[in-house]
């Protein structure tokens, strides 16, 4: 049996992780059986979740877990895409999670921290802001190495509305990014718009996200074929 790892949840979603949520729906949609069981990102083999415990050994990156789901149970619902149209996906799916995703992150990390403390909930009370406060600065070193966390907010904020905008214009009405079937880069795409729009995040930019309803409209209805209704299921 398979056993994904993944972040605890908060705020009644189903997996207030975005890359969590990925493998989740990735699962879900391979129809393979499997368990789940939650952590905290140390447990992952590269101190990062989701991971997936396998016979062969635990997979860290939902990617790896991707491509060990296609490379070992045959799952492969991209296997009618041509060259163009994976090309196509990749480098949507790489805007939203090395990209949209850090702008998320700088969110949670600098502008409204005190949203992101439900996560250290189960950690007792003494340690418990400790384990923040050094989580809290290794993601600002993070966020300034990687050069994000350089702009002012106005200018990150700018940056992930343009992202949001090419979203809403790439997809439309969809009703899925390649039309009427489902694909892997709707189960990575969708995690990153929840991030956003779903999570108790106040700033202008959350909430420009929440003021598209085409997007909105994606997310719930990829969350719908993926999960087939289920609430906050593992
Ligand atoms: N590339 C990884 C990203 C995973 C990731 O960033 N996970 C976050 C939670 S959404 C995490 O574990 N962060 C903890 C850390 O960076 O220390 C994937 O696709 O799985």
């Amino acid at each position: 049996m398979l056993t994904l790892i993944k972040l605890p949840t908060a705020w009644g979603l189903r997996n207030a992780s975005a890359f969590n949520l990925k493998a989740e729906a990735l699962l879900a949609l391979s129809g393979i059986a499997f368990e789940a069981e939650e952590a905290l990102p140390n447990k992952g083999p590269k101190g990062k979740l989701p991971a997936l415990k396998t016979p062969e050994g635990v997979i860290g990156d939902s990617a790896l877990i991707h491509k060990y789901l296609v490379e070992k149970h045959g799952f492969d619902i991209d296997a009618a895409l041509t060259p163009v149209q994976r090309a196509d996906a990749l480098a949507y799916q790489k805007m939203a999670e090395e990209y949209l995703y850090f702008i998320a992150l700088y969110i949670r990390w600098v502008v409204e921290p005190e949203e992101t403390k439900v996560f250290f909930a189960g950690i007792p009370g003494v340690l418990r802001g400790f384990v923040f406060g050094r989580l809290q600065k290794a993601v600002k070193r993070t966020l300034h190495g990687q050069g994000l966390a350089r702009h002012s907010d106005e200018e990150i904020f700018a940056f992930g509305k343009e992202v949001i905008d090419a979203l809403d214009a790439r997809i439309g009405d969809g009703p899925f990014f390649f039309g009427d079937v489902i694909h892997s880069v709707d189960a990575a795409l969708y995690p990153q718009i929840v991030n956003i729009t779903d999570a108790p995040y106040h700033t202008a930019f959350n909430e420009y996200a929440r003021s598209k309803p085409r997007l909105i409209a994606y997310a719930k209805r990829c969350d719908a074929q993926i999960f087939g209704g289920q609430t906050n299921g593992a």
